[in-house]
């Protein structure tokens, strides 16, 4: 059986790793680039340059989107909706949830079947395991372009709400933002005293390697929903975070990204709820 043609969208930095790994993974592969010159080396390697979105999207059954933001996705199929019809259609471009959910409204009207995907990878990682590829929407398109979809990286289909995908991966990146954003504190902190970062950041990772477990902890005291396990307080956290916001001032370092975290226990203790389980301020986190 031939390998199924896949059509790719955008070859900047991603689509360009892409488009490469399919072509060397035997894929006919169609590229389409705003900047037509960037198709040249994919056509010396053996792909198809087309010169419209619509003559790209014709040329195969699968069609990979990798351009820059929702707009720009929105800006270039719209015009092809009827051309996508039965097409099966995987966004890996970065959007939100609702944003994905927008466009997986939009495939439906048109018959396309709407895949969204999130790449948690970097160009480079593109092909090896290690890249781990989110997909959400419409399972069946999942499964159809789930050989290709494979060839990529780890694969995981993670449901039905078209958002699901780019939900998960803007939960774990901002995860690792503000993981990040604790290096940038203790570095600027001890660089006070004339540690070199470098040297701080050592420190700092097997500091959160040995506490990375407990979030398991804190995670079964929120799905308890009580809050009443006699652990870590708000009122014993309340003056933990206090004297790490004193101990930068004093240093002449600014605390603003602990004060965000000072401000949800406050608004707990003046709640009434300072003997809880610190863990509570996820309940702060909810917009009402
Ligand atoms: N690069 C990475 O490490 C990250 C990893 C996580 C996922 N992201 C997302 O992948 C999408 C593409 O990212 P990229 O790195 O390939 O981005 P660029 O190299 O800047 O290429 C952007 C391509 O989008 C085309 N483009 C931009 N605006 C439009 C438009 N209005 N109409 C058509 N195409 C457009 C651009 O074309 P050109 O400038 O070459 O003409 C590039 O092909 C992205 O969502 C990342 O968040 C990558």
């Amino acid at each position: 059986m031939t390998a199924p043609a896949v059509t790719v969208l955008g070859l900047g930095a991603m689509g360009s790793a892409i488009a490469t790994r399919l072509r060397d993974n035997g894929f006919t592969t169609t590229v389409w680039n705003r900047t037509a010159a960037k198709t040249e080396p994919h056509v010396e390697a053996g792909s198809t340059a087309a010169a419209t979105v619509a003559e790209a999207v014709n040329a195969s059954d699968i069609v990979l989107v990798v351009l820059l933001d929702h707009h720009s996705v929105r800006e270039q199929l719209d015009p092809v909706a009827a051309q996508l019809k039965k097409t099966v259609v995987v966004n890996l471009t970065t959007t939100t949830p609702n944003q994905a959910r927008e466009t997986a409204a939009w495939a439906a009207e048109h018959g396309i079947h709407y895949v969204d995907g999130a790449i948690m990878a970097v160009p480079s990682m593109i092909g090896d395991p290690s890249a781990r590829l989110l997909y959400s929407g419409d399972e069946n398109g999942y499964a159809t372009a789930q050989a290709v979809l494979e060839t990529l990286g780890t694969t995981e289909f993670t449901g039905e709400d078209p958002g699901l995908a780019s939900l998960k991966d803007m939960a774990l990146l901002s995860a690792m933002d503000l993981m990040i954003l604790g290096y940038v504190q203790a570095i600027a902190m001890m660089r006070t005293a004339g540690t070199p970062a470098v040297e701080t950041a050592a420190e700092v990772e097997a500091w959160l390697a040995a506490m990375l477990p407990h979030g398991k902890e804190l995670a079964a005291i929120v799905d308890g929903g009580t809050y009443d396990t006699g652990g870590q307080s708000v009122d014993f956290d309340r003056f933990g975070i206090a004297s790490l916001i004193t101990a930068s001032r004093e240093q002449g370092i600014r605390a603003d990204f602990l004060e965000p975290h000072q401000k949800l226990l406050e608004e707990l203790a003046a709640a009434g709820h300072g003997d809880s389980d610190w863990i509570r301020v996820i309940e702060r986190l909810t917009i009402h």
